[in-house]
């Protein structure tokens, strides 16, 4: 059927030659058209089929599902075809925690027993075209006091969740919670060399378990033809596919059930710049173990418009009701059609009526294998072509497939116990996801989402979090960054194993310290205890965890000064140039405690 392929076929093996044939039958015929005689581009041919068979074996159902799922949407697509067709949305009921009270303290006294049989997924296959950084998301600072990364403060939150876990039942546990980080070709590399370079911060390597997710084809038109590089005309032009890829590598990887054979129960999914993450998992853990849930979502209260999901019950005519994200792009127009015609606005509260989805997602281990043995990990796909014009016959450039982690539950069963927790924003997200362009236009009341807001909320959380430990900590002042403006509350960081839990901050904190809105605070250790401390200036606690450490009268220096940055100035890094601050460390007092026993700190 397609001459210049026949010509060529001494040149395939033969389970290239039965992917020939799929991508003929399949109307792909467009891909071998230009194929010159033998003797010519050979390698550049076989190298055409080593990338087919890599699309192929990295999609549930192969290329042929891809293609034929392809088909099927774009026609649905161009019919105008709404995937919420039949259904009416309605604002679900969930948890609702209060940081800091009775039951808040109790659900993460559940969620830590429960910690040591979890295991964490990272996905991180993201470029953050968003943000514009040229690096990985994960390799920034969370913040720019202690310097340490994303990936560090996470894989520390992982060590501290597992060493609080293990003593809380039984001194002699040596479970090791495994953490997946899920990456893409455009993060691989860096991701590896990132925990290689650091000693996995402190994580036993064995622990880290990388799966990297691979591109789809790209689509060129209303036919599914496979969209050939533009550059390049032996290679299919590929694109990410999103974060639902995560179910499907965790199916074929096997690690599901080898964690359910040592009896774990929870896989809990998360995103890669969220600095505030891990306030929230001992309490939503708590929540699932507490209420059984097999899907437990992490909202916060959500403003109109902002960029991400909300939280939507979705009842349909024929009676089926399910609780999902719908992604921001969408919801508006849902509630359009569906007789709000303000569509996605605040309500008397001043935010939107459907809870925001933050894509942290604690699946039970057990229900998820069940329906992933059925799906195999196949998540519910959409396409979002950019036509060229009202005919809808033709793309602006080439679409491809998308799914998204959080659609996991669109094809569990009614029955499924499918649940949400909403938090306090200032407690649970932070997400750095904007460049500082994009941060200065977000509308006024709307949270940022920048590398200014993400560190910015560290702090605030931090002071916040020892007001209602009983610590007295000055008011923020406001200052503006790369044209946003934001509270700047005293510098207050501390290592995960430190405050964990809310109760494990209480226990360390005594009423009478103080801390300056001109401060910073850095604490590295695990038993450390302000008494008395008032704080006006930086003071920077490092201690072994043998040493137990007081901190008791005034510290008083000149501190760390903030200076502006403006992010056009090429001559600052790029770290530093995104989040439009620096701080100048004029004076500053730093203590070491590096022997067993106890100390103090009168100053
Ligand atoms: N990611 C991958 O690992 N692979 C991919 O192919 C793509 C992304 P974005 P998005 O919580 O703030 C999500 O781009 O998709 C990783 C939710 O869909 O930062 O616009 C990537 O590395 C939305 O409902 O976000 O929006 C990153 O870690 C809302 O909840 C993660 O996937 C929003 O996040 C998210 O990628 C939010």
């Amino acid at each position: 059927a397609c001459p210049p392929l026949r010509r060529n076929l001494q040149l395939l093996a033969p389970d290239e030659v039965g992917l020939a044939k799929m991508l003929l039958n399949e109307g792909q015929i467009h891909l071998f058209e230009h194929w010159p005689e033998p003797g010519v581009d050979d390698d550049k041919k076989r190298g055409f089929f080593d990338q087919v068979r890599r699309l192929n074996s990295s999609y549930p159902g192969g290329l042929v599902s891809y293609i034929q799922n392809a088909k099927k949407l774009l026609a649905d697509s161009k019919a105008g075809k709404n995937p919420y067709d039949g259904f009416t949305p309605s604002v679900p009921s969930g948890e609702v925690l209060t940081f800091g009270d009775d039951n808040f303290v109790s659900l993460e006294a559940a969620g830590i027993k429960e910690a040591r049989n979890a295991a964490f997924v990272l996905v991180a296959g993201g470029l953050g075209e968003r943000l514009g950084y040229k690096g990985i998301k994960v390799a920034l600072p969370r913040e720019t006091t202690t310097g340490k990364c994303f990936l560090q403060h996470y894989l520390e939150s992982i060590l501290a969740l597992q060493e609080a876990s293990c003593k809380m039942v039984d001194e002699g546990c040596q479970t090791k919670i495994p953490f997946i980080i899920m990456t893409s070709d455009d993060t691989n590399a860096l991701t590896i060399k990132l925990l290689e370079s650091n000693s996995y911060f402190g994580m036993e390597p064995s622990q880290v378990k990388i799966l990297k997710q691979e591109k789809v084809a790209c689509l060129a038109d209303n036919d599914a033809r496979l969209a050939l590089d533009p550059s390049e005309k032996y290679k299919i032009q590929t694109k990410p596919h999103g974060h639902g890829d995560v179910h499907s590598l965790l199916y074929s990887s096997g690690l599901l059930e080898q964690w359910k054979s040592e009896g774990r129960k929870w896989v809990l999914f998360f995103q890669d710049t969220n600095g505030l993450l891990f306030n929230a998992i001992p309490s939503a853990l708590g929540v699932s173990a507490t209420k059984g849930y097999n899907v437990n979502s992490l909202a916060v209260p959500r403003k109109a418009k902002e960029a991400i999901g909300g939280i939507t019950k979705l009842t349909h005519v024929d009676g089926r009701t399910m609780v999902i994200n719908v992604e921001y792009n969408q919801l508006d127009p849902l509630l359009r059609a569906t007789g709000h015609p303000d569509g996605d606005s605040n309500c008397e509260t001043g935010y939107s009526p459907y809870p925001g989805n933050i894509n942290q997602l604690i699946l039970e281990l057990g229900p998820y294998i069940e329906e992933l043995k059925k799906t195999h990990g196949a998540i519910s796909e959409f396409v979002n072509p950019k036509y060229t014009d009202s005919t809808k016959t033709a793309f602006k450039s080439s679409t491809r497939l998308e799914c998204m982690m959080q659609d996991y539950p669109k094809t569990l069963p009614p029955s499924a116990k499918v649940g949400f927790t909403v938090m306090d924003t200032w407690l649970a997200y932070a997400p750095v996801k904007n460049n500082p362009e994009d941060a200065a236009k977000v509308p006024k009341g709307n949270p940022y989402h920048s590398a200014t807001s993400g560190e910015m909320a560290i702090y605030r959380a931090n002071s916040l979090i020892l007001r209602k430990a009983g610590a007295q900590i000055a008011d923020p002042i406001v200052d503006t960054f790369n044209g946003q403006e934001v509270e700047v509350w005293p510098r207050i960081t501390w290592s995960p194993r430190w405050g964990l839990t809310f109760k494990s901050v209480k226990e360390k904190v005594h009423g009478n310290s103080s801390v300056s809105q001109r401060s910073a605070l850095v604490i590295n250790g695990q038993h450390v205890f302000l008494e008395g401390l008032s704080l006006d200036g930086t003071l920077i606690v490092n201690a072994i965890d043998e040493a137990e450490v007081k901190l008791t009268g005034h510290v008083q220096n000149k501190g760390w000064t903030i200076q502006h940055v403006d992010y056009k100035d090429t001559s600052e890094k790029e770290e530093i140039r995104i989040r439009g601050f620096k701080f100048e460390k004029v004076e500053q007092l730093e203590v070491n405690y590096t022997e067993l026993g106890k100390h103090s700190l009168s100053a």
